[in-house]
């Protein structure tokens, strides 16, 4: 009989089937404009915590129809933020289950003219549900993408309003990411604990900024554009379409129409066009500037600025909104992936969004800083490993020409279920729809280290990454794949195939002597198999800053630099086969994980330390970036690179010419 069941609930799991997923709407980015107004309810907000064996409790007593201070005394938390390290209670770091926040705010008695009011959160981790003044305003179920909700008719004007959000954190089966939840016996009786198998801290809280935004009554609600340049590069072209939304876009189909302007950095207006009357079109820019990735070009991240008027019929202005775009071109084939024409070879990093105390709260110090380090290092590309990372980071990443690629929260997925599925998808459509206009963004990636050996595994990738392409053929589809090449089953659905592999620390531990060949052959059997082009999308050691042992030992900061050297070598012999288009390190800085005896208050595989101090391999890894950008596109070296040794002729050079 259970083995009955068994194969019954084995044959359902077997068949998955292609849902519809909800389709995301609006989110551009907050704005300011001639016609919006954005106020942030960033700041210190109150906070309360729910018993770990009540999760549900504060719905059932209400305890948004006041204020949380009357339902339990709460605690002062910094929005954006996770809340985990910022008390000193152990029952917080690792609490299971929901939270609760409220702050109050007033709204100006001006907003109730004439327009409407959003409400909407950059991200809060897991499961976010809000209310306004006691009435429930929205729902949304997926960390790190934003959600927003009309809140027009339940703010009060000229008064003061309260917002409550509850956020849980729980991880089952079919989140994404996924993860358990377990009752297990401790020494006073039993308590409740979240495990997952990724490798990273499931911070949870209002993790980026909450906004407060007016438009028109009618307004741009989306806008989608495809940018491409002639063969030259000369020429560029932008193809948009603008949605709408508001009544006079009911009443008046077709008479809506809008201007747009293109302008350079400089401030000339570049382009101009009125669009037709579904709201689309082109723009041609003559004497176009390419978006190039960093040391690509001498002008990397180049980014204009597209402003959008919607006009009534009549000529009255509607609604003004203003996005930065770049103009680029991305194709690619079996064997290369081009930018702009020229062939791209990708250096950089997997990384996260972690620092101490603010977890992975938007901190705009940090990602400043970040994006420092990413140019002194010389690197031209990121993934955003494990999920997606701030709006804020995507538009420095356009500035500063950092290529992206963006990757949703699924993470170690197994158990390919069809509650899964709907939710791998649907965190793919929140990303695209939200990532799609960036021109940093370059490829997509689908999943990290899924467990594509396992039954299923076929048919939910085709679907994913079949869905993944309908939403965007401008761009290739990707994953990160750790299973060996032979069990994988996903591969064949993806345009570029990314491996993970830890030669020499979780294999082969201690053995730099068995890295380099391994990683060719492996590099190889990948192309073999699938005949794509191959990424080695993680590599790397962890390493205790200041831990020094020579000859080299793991954890030590010798073994990182050469374990990173016996990888460089492969790259090398691996690059003149044009189809291994990419190295990534991991890490790009230390960060925290669950608690583990492998785990040296986290995970210390960082190029750099969570205080983001270069450990000695970071300047081994800024030779080599530097070097290949010079190699494949004769940036110039920066002074610094390298240190005065000694001046004994030819024989020791201590310049750039050393390359
Ligand atoms: C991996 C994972 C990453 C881990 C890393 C490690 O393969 O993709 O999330 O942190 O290995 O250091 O174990």
């Amino acid at each position: 009989m259970v083995t009955a069941l068994y194969v019954l609930n084995l044959t359902l799991a077997l068949i998955i089937v292609n849902k519809e997923v909800p389709t995301s709407r609006g989110m551009l980015y907050p704005t300011e404009s001639e016609t919006r107004e954005v106020r942030s309810l960033d700041g210190i907000w109150n906070f309360v915590r729910s018993d770990q064996n009540n999760p549900t409790q504060g719905i059932r007593d209400g305890w948004f129809n006041a204020d949380l201070s009357k339902s339990r005394p709460t605690i002062p938390m910094p929005v954006p933020a996770s809340y985990n390290d910022i008390t000193t209670e152990q029952s917080l770091r690792d609490h299971v289950g929901t939270v609760w926040y409220d702050r109050k705010f007033f709204v100006p008695r001006s907003w109730s003219q004439n327009q409407r009011v959003w409400l909407r959160f950059g991200s809060v981790h897991y499961e976010a549900f809000v209310w306004i003044n006691g009435q429930s305003a929205v729902k949304h179920e997926m960390g790190h993408l934003p959600f927003e909700t009309e809140v027009t008719h339940i703010l009060n004007y000229g008064a003061e309003n309260r917002i409550t959000v509850m956020c849980d954190n729980a991880l089952i089966q079919t989140t994404v990411p996924q993860g358990k939840i377990s009752e297990v016996a401790n020494d006073g009786g039993v308590t409740i604990i979240q495990s997952y198998t990724f490798d990273f801290f499931n911070y949870a809280g209002i993790h980026r900024s909450v906004h407060l935004y007016t438009t028109p009554k009618t307004f741009i609600e989306d806008v989608e554009i495809s940018t491409n340049l002639a063969d030259d590069n000369s020429v560029g072209y932008v193809d948009y379409v603008i949605s709408i939304n508001g009544s006079a876009a009911n009443e008046a189909d077709n008479a809506i129409y809008a201007k747009l302007q293109l302008y350079n950095r400089e401030g000339v207006q570049v382009a101009n066009a009125t669009s037709d009357a579904k709201l689309s079109g082109r723009l041609k820019v003559e004497q176009a500037k390419p978006w190039w990735p960093y040391l690509m070009h001498p002008e990397p991240g180049y980014m204009y600025e597209l402003e959008i008027k919607l006009h009534a019929a009549n000529a009255e202005l509607l609604d003004v909104y203003r996005l930065s775009i770049g103009l680029r071109t991305l194709s690619w084939t079996n064997a290369t992936f081009t930018i702009n024409g020229k062939p791209v070879y990708f250096r950089g990093f997997g990384r996260h969004e972690d620092s101490d105390i603010r977890g992975k709260g938007l901190d705009n110090a940090l990602m400043a800083r970040d994006f420092n380090l990413i140019q002194w290092i010389g690197a031209n590309a990121y993934r955003t490993s494990h999920y997606p990372y701030s709006e804020e980071s995507m538009q420095f990443a356009d500035k500063h020409g950092i290529m992206i690629i963006d990757e949703c929260p699924s993470v170690d997925t197994e158990n390919f279920n069809q509650a899964l599925l709907s939710k791998h998808k649907s965190s793919l459509e929140q990303l695209i729809h939200r990532d799609r206009n960036h021109p940093s963004v370059v490829m997509w990636s689908i999943a990290n280290e899924p467990r594509t050996s396992q039954t299923n595994a076929d048919t939910y990738f085709q679907f994913v990454a079949n869905f993944t392409r309908s939403l965007d053929r401008t761009r290739p589809v990707t994953a990160a794949i750790a299973v060996p090449h032979a069990d994988d089953k996903a591969g064949r659905y993806l345009d570029i195939i990314s491996f993970n592999r830890y030669n020499a620390w979780y294999s082969n531990t201690g053995r730099l002597d068995m890295v380099t060949q391994r990683v060719i052959d492996e590099a190889i059997a990948w192309n073999q198999k699938y005949d794509k082009p191959i990424i080695m999308s993680e590599y790397g050691a962890d390493t205790l800053e200041g831990l020094h042992l020579q000859p080299a030992f793991v954890w030590s900061e010798e073994f990182q630099t050469e374990i990173f050297a016996r990888h460089f070598k492969a790259f090398d012999a691996l690059r003149r086969k044009k189809w291994f288009i990419g190295e990534f390190v991991w890490n790009f800085a230390d960060f925290k994980t669950g608690q583990s005896y492998t785990r040296v208050g986290g995970n210390k595989k960082g190029v750099f330390t969570r205080a983001r101090q270069p450990k000695a391999a970071a300047h081994l890894l800024r030779r080599r970036y530097f070097a290949l950008a010079r190699e494949l596109d004769q940036c110039s070296m920066p002074e610094d690179l390298f240190t005065y040794i000694a001046d004994v002729g030819a024989s020791v050079k201590h310049d750039a010419t050393d390359l």
